[in-house]
């Protein structure tokens, strides 16, 4: 088996994205070892499920910090510690300031649960909802100083259905979320992803396209 890529994995809540990179880990589809689960909420069920992996777990719980550096600082040497060389947000709801994004440079990858650049932000299911797009999707991109404004790695179509309700459309969109994210990180933990600009490219992707290019099927 290849190198295993030393990942970072930080949470807020459920952990289905966890949950999906651990099963393509123990699937051998992904070449990572997940060092730490961090998560900023003691009560998120993710950290559970990392605990029933034997996942070496932390809670650093932002409200006990002065301010998000001293937050982020903390993270920051956690992740050091552990010797993380991708970091990775699945749900994790805290903004990163820029002494993490410095930190972690080119190193922080997000899933966001649209089709950005489209619908920015938070709660953006009912965002995409409310504006009466015809399709969503999530979107796997590195972080940078900009909120969702970094490279895109990988994205998935879903169809909007106009009797979908918010938790119908982020339940279509989380399934793709399981799809691409473990692909993501393969294609990182491979080297065949570079950011060129605000693009990136991936090497081999004709090869591939297959994997990457994910139909919605109406
Ligand atoms: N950090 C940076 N610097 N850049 C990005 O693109 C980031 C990021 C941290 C998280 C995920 C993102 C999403 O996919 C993400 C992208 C949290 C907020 C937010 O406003 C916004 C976007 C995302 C995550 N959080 C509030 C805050 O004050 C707290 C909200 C809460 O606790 O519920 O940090 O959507
Ligand atoms: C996912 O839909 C993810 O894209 C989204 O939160 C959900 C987490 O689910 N992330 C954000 O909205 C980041 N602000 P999970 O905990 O089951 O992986």
């Amino acid at each position: 088996m290849a190198r295993q890529l030393p990942i970072g994995v930080l949470i807020s809540g459920n952990g289905t994205n966890l949950q999906a990179i651990i099963d393509a880990i123990e699937a051998r589809a992904l070449d990572a070892k997940i060092e730490v689960v961090l998560s900023n909420k003691a009560d998120a069920y993710g950290l559970a499920r990392a605990q029933k992996h034997n996942l070496y777990t932390a809670v650093l719980d932002h409200k006990s910090f002065s301010s998000r550096e001293a937050y982020d600082q903390a993270v920051v040497d956690i992740l050091r510690r552990c010797k993380v060389e991708l970091v990775v947000l699945a749900g994790f709801m805290r903004l990163l300031s820029p002494l993490f994004i410095k930190a972690y440079s080119n190193r922080i990858m997000n899933i966001h649960p649209a089709l950005l650049p489209a619908f920015p932000g938070l709660r953006v299911q009912k965002k995409a909802l409310d504006h009466g797009v015809r399709f969503s999707g999530c979107t796997v991109h590195f972080v940078n100083d900009e909120c969702d404004e970094g490279p895109i790695i990988m994205q998935a179509v879903v169809p909007v259905f106009p009797d979908d309700s918010e938790s119908v459309l982020a339940a279509r969109i989380l399934k793709q979320e399981h799809k691409i994210y473990p692909r993501a990180i393969q294609l990182y933990a491979e080297r065949k992803v570079h950011i060129v600009g605000r693009r990136v490219m991936v090497d081999d992707l004709s090869k591939d396209e297959k994997q990457v290019l994910i139909q919605p099927q109406i």
